[in-house]
């Protein structure tokens, strides 16, 4: 069952942007869908294993910010 887990996202400004910081989501192992709003400065994260959370909460921040961006769980 997938879990839907949201970021708020700091540091986009543009389109590109966005193609980026979903395009690195996506490579994270284990996530199943993302969808990054610009105006909401916010991600939404299809998890595919809710056991794994904490770890691809990590992995995740990570992730956005070798990006150039910052990433934090909301919740
Ligand atoms: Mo365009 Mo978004 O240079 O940084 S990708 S503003």
């Amino acid at each position: 069952m997938t879990q839907m887990v949201d970021f708020s996202i700091s540091g986009m400004t543009c389109a590109s942007c966005v193609r980026r910081v979903e395009k690195v989501i996506k490579k994270v192992e284990g996530i199943d869908e993302v969808s990054v709003n610009l105006t909401l400065e916010q991600a939404r994260v299809g998890l595919h294993d809710p056991k794994l959370l904490q770890q691809k909460i990590g992995e995740i921040e990570t992730a956005v910010t070798n990006a150039g961006y910052k990433a934090t769980w909301i919740n």
